[in-house]
């Protein structure tokens, strides 16, 4: 073979391999896979996680929580006055850390997810989900092309996870649902069978609040059972807040903030010897 031809026939097999690792990359299922969400890779291993709400718009404070030993933080954007551009820097602060960031986004729309994935969010957190449209708008905005609407856009992301991020970021951003009202208990078959979404959490406290009953109760219980076996049933992980734990099949809880963990930390301090 002539030394040109074979040059072009070593640079159109590379084009094509290139680009079927591409299209194998951004598949939503199937092949082989590149995971850096250490979450997604420990529940995989039926490994029980924990994390921490984050509110406090400091770097400094979120490097102490992304390194404190949790497995995720639980940047909360719902119920906080946490802005974008604050957690934009709480992240690039702490890139590298050994929690995940998640983010508890306020709703399901577009300019939402848009900008919690763009600062490099790899667990998005949506809260009272009362429906499968609801869910299905959660995870075409989470996910790229072809299987979601994402936007490319420009972002920090890629200095967080890579320049592949592009190929990659389909398969390491989670899609978690809150269940928090009695309509989505309801409807909860048909949220936990919308394909993209990764966990189903209960939020007990707006489960409460809705629904006028409390842990305990038997209609309160009976909801928490139909989550439970709905989430079961579509193969999806469970999670909820820590005094769920103990609870059959939930591996994912959050609990604490950086105001009662320093509580604790100085209550230990001073009562220390
Ligand atoms: C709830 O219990 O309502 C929650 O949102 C938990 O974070
Ligand atoms: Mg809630």
């Amino acid at each position: 073979m002539k030394r040109t031809t074979f040059l072009s026939f070593a640079a159109a097999m590379f084009s094509l391999m290139s680009l079927a690792a591409q299209a194998q990359a951004i598949q939503p299922s199937g092949g082989a896979r590149k995971i850096y969400n250490t979450v997604k890779t420990k529940l995989s291993q039926g490994k029980t996680l924990n994390g921490a709400f984050v509110s406090v718009p400091d770097p400094n404070v979120y490097c102490a929580m992304a390194n404190a030993g949790f497995d995720f933080t639980w940047i909360e954007m719902q119920h906080s006055p946490l802005t974008y551009g604050d957690v934009a820097k709480m992240l690039f602060a702490c890139r590298g850390s050994s929690a995940m960031p998640f983010i508890r986004v306020p709703d399901a729309t577009e300019s939402e997810v848009q900008k919690a994935t763009d600062i490099g969010a790899l667990g998005l957190i949506f809260p009272t989900v009362d429906t499968a449209e609801k869910t299905r708008e959660a995870v075409k905005w989470a996910k790229y092309p072809p299987f979601g609407r994402r936007s490319i856009g420009a972002g920090q992301f890629r200095q967080l996870w890579g320049s592949d991020y592009r190929q990659t970021a389909n398969d390491n951003i989670m899609v978690i649902i809150m269940i928090e009202t009695a309509t989505g208990v309801e409807n909860v078959e048909q949220i936990a069978a919308v394909p993209g979404v990764d966990m189903i959490f209960i939020g007990p406290s707006d489960l409460a609040s809705f629904s006028g009953t409390q842990a305990g109760d038997p209609k309160f219980e009976a909801m928490v059972k139909k989550v439970h076996d709905a989430t079961m049933k579509a193969g999806l992980k469970l999670g909820s807040i820590t005094p769920f734990k103990g609870r059959p099949d939930f591996t994912f809880f959050v609990g604490g903030d950086e105001a009662s963990l320093i509580k604790a930390g100085a209550k230990a301090l001073l009562e220390a010897k």
